[in-house]
């Protein structure tokens, strides 16, 4: 079949962010716009001509008409085997299982995450490397590059591919395996986790859980791993059906978005277990009746219980949390020997810790947690591991944490987001930040004494690669901290990140109501930031 060679022109902004390339799906609309950009990562990667790739996303607007472009092109530039998810569908953490597995050079995952989905909402791409990990910036930085310069694409005039028929057919000279997007996936689950108490604790007739999908791509996961293999109730699992607008809501499974799951875990017939999962499925958030755990505490708890589960019963080796993440699982990591590194925000940072055998468990604030069975976050995979979690040990998500709590003492944490806020705003705030960080240490604030404060760079610890700039640090000599970033995920303005961190030691005041007990270290970050002055916003957007 004949290639065929169309010229082109570069397009601004094709700069990769925290996760990929993410825009409105207009902008992806844009004749060339995606075919400019997965030309740059054949051209980038030579190993993909000859070599195989997975192909899948999480069924927003726009995944099979981006599917079909990317097909076209890896035929045209030579890529010998293209395994898709049937309905071009693909789970993030499927694809980094289905990589892994079937060895594959590497995968490219269609998602904006937890952005909403629909013609004018967000789309997203990214390439994940042999790993099953997001490409590292040395990748992401080349592509770019590529992108500036990009005069032609490849590709070829072909009808479009059946996604829904799974088996093999072919593409010029190119093989393609639609397959089930479900099942390796799973069986990994079932291999790491013990499916038989998990059954047990549906079945014993006191347990009552729920699982949102969020009208997302784990609809169909959950429904396999929860309700057929391990025999929950069929209901389990709410908003289980993906749609390409995700039901018009926002699928980011947090306090504020998945309201309608948080609701059913409150008063004293609550829910004992809720979990929701984001877009892509790699984001988790867990609840408790009436508790809601966040993401920082769920890392450390995992890794304080992991010997207690099948995947993980020789113990762990080290811990990796990003920057921003709370330090409680630096306080299990002391108490069990071993590493805790912190590295910037985005999960690519984790691949080459992982790789090397230095870490067994990752998380992040932003609502993921993961382990080396994969090399992205994986939002089942969490959920799965508390629900072993509280068939081993028999008790509710309060009593483990607050157990936890007890033992290591508290790191109360939240998140403030600013969203939409004017970029040159937001700019001249973190370098208003950056130019007081020399005068900071020592300095009183309120009744916190700063004992360093700088802009975090991380030297990756495997291949030395420096990453700076990565977000200003404040950290007080009571074990407080704050943290200020802008978001490297948003599509539109700017989205500024206040995190904020105090520990507790003493129980009697664990249970106090968070916002309460970080109002202090609220105040001290407005005021150092001027963030009302610079920004004109009283009151953030969102608090998790
Ligand atoms: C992505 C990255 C995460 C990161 C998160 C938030 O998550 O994979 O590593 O923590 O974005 O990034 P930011 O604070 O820059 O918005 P996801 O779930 O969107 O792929």
């Amino acid at each position: 079949m004949e290639t065929i060679r169309i010229a082109t022109t570069p397009f601004e902004g094709q700069r990769p962010g925290t996760s990929g390339l993410r825009k409105k799906v207009k902008v992806f609309q844009q004749p060339g716009y995606l075919e400019n950009f997965v030309q740059s990562i054949l051209d980038t990667l030579p190993e993909l001509r000859g070599g195989s790739l997975v192909v899948g996303g999480d069924g927003r607007y726009f995944n099979r008409e981006a599917i079909q472009v990317i097909l076209r092109l890896a035929a045209a530039n030579g890529v010998r085997r293209l395994i898709v998810g049937r309905g071009g569908l693909f789970s993030t953490p499927a694809v980094s299982c289905v990589i892994r597995k079937y060895k594959t050079q590497g995968g490219i995952v269609l998602s904006a995450s937890h952005n909403p989905g629909g013609p004018d909402e967000d789309f997203g791409i990214k390439f994940n490397s042999a790993n099953g990990g997001p490409a590292p910036e040395s990748v992401t930085d080349a592509i770019f590059a590529r992108t500036k310069t990009i005069d032609r694409y490849l590709t070829l005039d072909t009808p479009p591919v059946d996604l829904d028929q799974p088996g093999v057919c072919t593409l010029g000279e190119t093989e393609i395996e639609i397959i089930d997007p479900v099942r390796d996936y799973a069986d990994l689950m079932e291999a790491l986790f013990d499916f038989d108490a998990i059954h047990h604790l549906f079945n014993s007739g006191h347990f009552q859980m729920r699982f949102d999908a969020m009208h997302a791509i784990t609809g169909p996961y959950a429904i396999e791993i929860l309700e057929n293999r391990l025999g929950a109730a069929p209901g389990t699992v709410m908003n289980g059906v993906p749609l390409e607008d995700f039901g018009g809501g926002h699928p980011d499974p947090n306090l504020a978005h998945a309201q309608e799951l948080v609701a059913l875990t409150h008063g004293s017939d609550g829910l004992d277990f809720g979990a929701a999962s984001d877009g892509d499925g790699d984001r988790n958030m867990i609840l408790g009746r009436n508790c809601f755990v966040t993401p920082s505490d769920s890392l450390a708890i995992l890794a304080a219980n992991a010997h207690l589960l099948p995947g993980y019963r020789q113990g762990i080796r080290g811990i990796a949390r990003s920057m921003p993440t709370s330090q409680a699982a630096n306080r299990v990591a002391d108490f069990l020997g071993i590493e805790c590194f912190e590295t910037p925000t985005g999960w690519k940072f984790f691949g080459n810790l992982l790789d090397a055998g230095r870490i067994t468990l990752c998380g992040e604030e932003s609502f993921g947690t993961g382990s080396d069975h994969v090399r992205e976050k994986d939002g089942l995979w969490a959920v799965l591991f508390w629900l072993n979690l509280l068939a081993v040990r028999q008790q509710s998500v309060a009593e483990i944490l607050t157990d936890h709590w007890r033992r290591f003492g508290r790191n109360f944490y939240t998140r403030h987001d600013y969203e939409g806020v004017d970029l040159e705003a937001a700019e001249g705030l973190v370098d208003h930040l950056r130019r007081l960080l020399p005068d900071l240490p020592g300095r009183q604030l309120g009744a916190e004494t700063v004992s360093y404060a700088d802009d975090f760079a991380y030297t990756d610890p495997i291949d030395g690669s420096v990453s700076e700039r990565q977000g200003i640090r404040i950290g007080f000599a009571s074990g407080a901290r704050i943290v200020y970033r802008l978001s490297g995920t948003g599509t539109s303005g700017a989205t500024l990140r206040v995190y904020l961190e105090y520990f507790e030691p003493n129980p009697a005041l664990h249970h106090r109501d968070t916002q309460d007990a970080m109002r202090p270290l609220v105040l001290i970050a407005r005021e150092l930031a001027q963030i009302e002055t610079r920004t004109g916003r009283t009151e953030p957007d969102v608090v998790t």
